[in-house]
């Protein structure tokens, strides 16, 4: 039968508005995958003037264009291509964006401006192909919020050098305190196979302007050294180059014992120096950008210089000076050790501050955010501030290990921010000291659709990004650019769902380690309560270490009375913190051992503070779960069931923390609750006998 052609067009219209008609409900369901880079079609005036503008995108004629300038063309095109809802018209006679960029490293030519030249012509220009790759993100972000075109008028550059992610993921694709699936490097099939996730990896990194990236643990594996690493390595920094980041890699320091065949690691030893300066130049020669060394030594096992009674100083040296002008060896901070008696807190100061200015300049310090362990809260570690001829990288921890993993809703930007704006003394912040050098977050991504184990947790990569570019950023206004772009643009749900992200952190302070209490979680999985667990065999590895709970007080004496952590600070900060009468309640019981009647701030005595904090905290995931069910209609169906499942969680287990705290603080201080609390659902012996060993780090 031969149809007519009205016919033809009639089955065709048909067919089309079936499509059509299909097409809003497939749109709806969303994994997560794209996460806030969706580019949902503008709407009603915002979609006009872009409309209007009718936007094309090209390159000035006189400038090199180079890999990375090639990634913020298609970028550009992307993303106008999804806010307009069609693609760029053909024509070309529409208004133009236009891409004046030079090549810098990844490090340099990172500032750029996007500007409107005319009413028809805007500019991103850089002095690096780095800088058009941000501006074109950043034009995007602002296009994406509702901004004018024609009235953009940015002018950036990032705060710091170095904005980077470590991943903490073995070669046999596990993922150490990873909730969110397995590694997203599969080293067997590599090089032969890239997975795409790779490159979308990347694109996301760059949009927030993350320009490095660690592979693999810091609890590191020696084979990244040999040579069967190389081409698999090179395969993965070569797709990521052009989008302007940089490969790094842990080094196992044992490794020229390892893999290496020698019979030492000792940092002086010639043969051994020899040996990393081959295995470097092995590296460089297949990745002429590679970014350099992690470096994990002499902490909770792992292999150091002072194995071979060397200082982290020698030890860090060697391998700078294999390193040379080519990158950097970024050191960690992080140690703690079984013989040493005092303070844990004290003891990485302790060990690195007699070693300021022995370091080479290609050495950086990475030193968490407090001194203790990416707590829910901390004050900032007394090592910045302290080293002033080291320079000092900030390390944050993205994935919650200790704040409800990928369960419980919190945004970390508050967190970070609270120490980043610290004064480490008259001179100034955190963000000052680290200014020069830069911000490393452990990454929270993993294989799981969504990357990061929940929706809400990609709001904490992306803060993570956006603060290393700029800390003077506020969390609002991280939150509020996230919120926009992940789910709905609407200022009903934005007014909403930012208020809550920024009290969730307060949240979960308050039903896992109020007043200033710290490292509660049951030792291992780090998931749930612990403050009975007291009989490991090395101390600190003990909740009840971190609490010093007894029949008379509770919380640390870190003054001069007990371990003086105190005096760590310079003395403008320690003041602050010396009377336990004058101490922020947040850090309360971090710096003093208080009786359970001393009178808070608030005017109750402790006991009472302490259980109205636990039931704050409680009430306020219930408040979270009642604003996030009043969200619906502005979220697609699958990401609100799944974050509404979480919250329900998150709510149950605010309880649990709360209930098994109390009944253990009981136990130990014999008082009743407070007239009118809620007594523990359960016995405390019904909580010591909860066990998990499927959780992730058990
Ligand atoms: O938070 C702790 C983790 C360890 C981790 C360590 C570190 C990589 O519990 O699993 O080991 O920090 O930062 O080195």
């Amino acid at each position: 039968m031969i149809m007519g052609r009205g016919l033809v067009n009639r089955l065709l219209a048909l067919f089309v508005a079936l499509v059509a008609l299909a097409l809003p409900c497939a749109a709806q369901a969303e994994d997560g995958y794209q996460l806030w880079l969706r580019y949902a079609p503008l709407q009603g005036e915002a979609l006009a003037r872009l409309e209007a503008f009718d936007p094309h995108v090209q390159f000035a004629s006189d400038v090199n264009n180079d890999v990375i300038s090639g990634t913020a063309f298609q970028e550009l095109r992307r993303g106008l291509k999804s806010l307009l809802g069609h693609p760029l018209s053909k024509s070309g006679n529409g208004g133009s964006i236009v891409l004046v960029c030079a090549y810098a490293p990844p490090e340099e030519g990172a500032q750029f401006k996007v500007f409107a030249r005319s009413a028809r012509q805007i500019e991103i220009s850089a002095a690096g192909s780095n800088g058009c790759l941000y501006g074109a993100f950043a034009l995007l972000r602002a296009l994406s919020l509702g901004a004018d075109l024609t009235k953009i008028d940015l002018d950036e550059h990032p705060a710091m050098p170095l904005r980077m992610l470590d991943n903490w993921d073995d070669p046999n694709g596990y993922v150490l305190r990873g909730y969110s699936g397995r590694s997203i490097y599969d080293w067997w099939k590599l090089p032969g196979h890239l997975d795409p996730r790779l490159i979308d990896y990347a694109r996301a990194n760059a949009s927030i302007g993350i320009n490095g990236v660690v592979v693999n643990s810091v609890n590191a594996s020696p084979l990244f050294l040999t040579d069967r690493y190389i081409p698999k390595l090179k395969r993965v920094a070569d797709a990521w180059r052009p989008y302007g980041i940089r490969l790094y890699i842990t080094a196992r320091f044992s490794a020229p014992k390892d893999v290496g065949g020698l019979p030492t690691a000792d940092p002086l030893d010639p043969a051994v120096q020899a040996w990393w300066k081959a295995r470097t130049d092995a590296l460089y020669a297949a990745i002429p950008d590679f970014g350099g060394f992690l470096v994990k030594a002499n902490s909770e096992g792992e292999p150091g210089p002072q194995d071979y009674h060397r200082t982290h100083a020698e030890g860090a040296n060697t391998l700078a000076r294999a390193v040379g002008k080519r990158g950097v060896v970024i050191w960690r901070a992080f140690v703690y050790s079984a013989e040493d008696k005092t303070d844990r807190a004290k003891q990485a100061y302790n060990e690195f501050v007699p070693l300021d200015g022995k370091f080479d300049a290609n050495v950086i310090l990475q030193v968490k955010n407090g001194p203790i362990d990416f707590q829910p809260r901390e004050p900032f570690h007394p090592l910045f501030g302290a080293m002033p001829h080291t320079r000092l990288m900030f390390e944050g921890q993205i994935t919650k290990e200790y704040l409800g993993q990928a369960t419980h809703l919190v945004y970390l930007a508050p967190l970070w921010k609270e120490v980043l704006d610290a004064r480490t003394g008259p001179d100034g912040t955190v963000a000052q000291v680290i200014a020069p050098t830069g911000m490393a977050g452990v990454a929270n991504t993993g294989s799981d659709r969504d990357w990061s184990g929940s929706h809400f947790n990609q709001a904490n990569w992306y803060a993570f990004g956006r603060l290393a570019w700029d800390p003077n950023l506020s969390s609002e206004q991280i939150a509020r650019e996230w919120a926009a772009q992940t789910f709905s643009r609407d200022p009903a749900f934005l007014t909403k769902v930012v208020p809550m992200m920024i009290e969730s952190r307060q949240a979960v302070v308050d039903y896992m380690t109020p007043l200033g209490l710290a490292h509660q979680m049951a030792t291992g999985h780090h998931y749930g309560p612990g403050p009975w667990i007291c009989d490991l065999a090395r101390p600190e590895w003990n909740p009840c270490y971190y609490a010093r709970a007894d029949k008379a007080g509770i919380g640390v004496d870190r003054t001069a009375s007990g371990s003086n952590a105190l005096a760590q600070y310079a003395p403008s900060v320690a003041a602050q913190w010396t009377d336990p009468k004058a101490t922020d309640e947040a850090y309360l019981l971090w710096f003093h051992h208080v009786p359970w009647d001393f009178r808070t701030q608030s005017g109750r005595p402790l006991w009472d503070q302490l259980v109205q904090r636990y039931d704050r905290g409680v009430a306020n995931v219930d408040a979270m779960a009642r604003t996030w069910a009043s969200l619906q209609p502005y979220v697609d169906p699958e990401r609100f069931a799944d974050t509404a499942d979480y919250l329900r969680i998150q709510s149950q287990e605010a309880r649990w923390w709360r209930d098994a705290s109390l009944a253990y603080w009981q136990s130990v201080n014999g008082l009743p609750l407070p007239a009118g609390t809620r007594p523990p659902e359960h016995s405390l012996d019904y909580y010591k006998a909860l066990a998990f060993p499927e959780a992730p780090g058990n």
